[in-house]
């Protein structure tokens, strides 16, 4: 089983959730202590083709310098082109097992789940990790769903045992102790920390939160 400690500040971006350099947002990120980084570029103006590979293959020499896990959103010809180290599918991208026989056997696959049902398919495929959301209102994915809620993810928590579980969706600094609690294994962001002027400082306060939540245990 994955390292469930790489989940507990899993950041996600793309070029078109900053007005910033994404690489320069991405590297303050890590410097903040991020713990798992997801490059994904989707939605209103997301770079394509060769754009989006030469800015992959930075982010990914970036996060390998702060030895940190690159994993791609959906694409998976990318991530394989590019050696990232892992894969995030939705629901309606390619399902684990059409990924597990293309990938390496070491990558890390996570996939979305929004209720019990897709999180307990998602553990029966062998993913290694869920996220679960939206847990709350996001104005940073258009097609999102209705939010589930801290309550939404502890009846996930309850179905499906020690299955790592990352929450997504709306979250901002305030939120994790709630989340910890009701069973997330750590938090994944995007606008909390790719919109902040001061992207290192809130990484380093997520980072803070969720640790001292796991260690309380
Ligand atoms: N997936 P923010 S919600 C990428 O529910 C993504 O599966 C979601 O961005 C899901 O932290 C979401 O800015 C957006 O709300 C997360």
């Amino acid at each position: 089983m994955m390292k469930r400690d790489l989940l507990q500040v899993y950041f996600i971006l793309g070029s078109n959730n900053t007005e910033q350099d994404p690489l320069y947002v991405l590297e303050e990120a890590l410097k903040g202590g991020i713990t798992l980084f997801q490059f994904r570029e989707k939605g209103h103006g997301a770079l394509a083709g060769e754009d989006k590979k030469q800015l992959a293959i930075k982010m990914k020499k970036l996060c390998h310098q702060y030895d940190v896990p690159f994993l791609v959103n959906d694409d998976v010809d990318l991530a394989l082109e590019i050696e990232a180290d892992g894969v995030h599918v939705g629901q309606e991208d390619m399902s684990i097992q059409e990924v597990r026989k293309i990938v390496p056997s070491d990558w890390l696959v996570g996939v979305s789940s929004t209720n019990v049902q897709e999180a307990v398919q998602a553990k029966n495929d062998g993913a290694d990790y869920i996220g679960v959301g939206p847990i709350f209102s996001t104005d940073t994915k258009a097609d999102a769903k209705k939010p589930i809620g801290a309550k939404g993810l502890q009846e996930i928590r309850d179905r499906v045992g020690d299955l790592p579980i990352v929450a997504i969706g709306g979250i901002q600094l305030g939120h994790v102790i709630e989340l910890m609690r009701a069973g997330a294994d750590g938090v994944s962001i995007i606008s909390a920390i790719s919109l902040s002027p001061n992207p290192e400082s809130v990484a380093a306060t997520f980072y803070m939160h969720t640790n001292y939540f796991s260690k309380e245990q």
